[in-house]
């Protein structure tokens, strides 16, 4: 190929193209009957939140209908969502856990 000059041998230069993943919001709906401190333990269990933040993510929902957990690619999304499903269905709880594309 291309020498340098020095009879040193270089691979040519490519070109590289990468694309960022799409990302989603996963997100917490409010109902009537989940515990408050049920949704509180999700939050702290599942999306790595403190009690504080999750104290207020949980109200936000409460208030809102509906709030934001994190945002993640899909494949990261789509586990949390059935995790976080899994767990209030073993639990007996409505709780519903969705992802939305940003
Ligand atoms: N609204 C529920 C209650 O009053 C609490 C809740 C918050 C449920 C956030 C779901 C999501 N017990």
């Amino acid at each position: 190929d291309k020498g340098t000059g020095s009879g040193t041998i270089v691979a040519p230069k490519t070109k590289t193209v990468t694309k960022r993943p799409s990302l989603y919001r996963v997100l917490l709906l409010n109902d009537d009957y989940t515990p408050m401190e049920f949704v509180v333990h999700v939050l702290e269990r599942f999306f790595q939140k403190g009690r504080e933040e999750a104290t207020q993510i949980m109200l936000h929902v409460h208030h809102h209908g509906v709030g934001e957990c994190g945002v993640f690619t899909y494949e990261i999304a789509e586990t949390k969502v059935t995790q976080v499903m899994d767990f209030a269905r073993k639990h007996q709880h409505p709780l519903q856990c969705v992802m939305e594309k940003k």
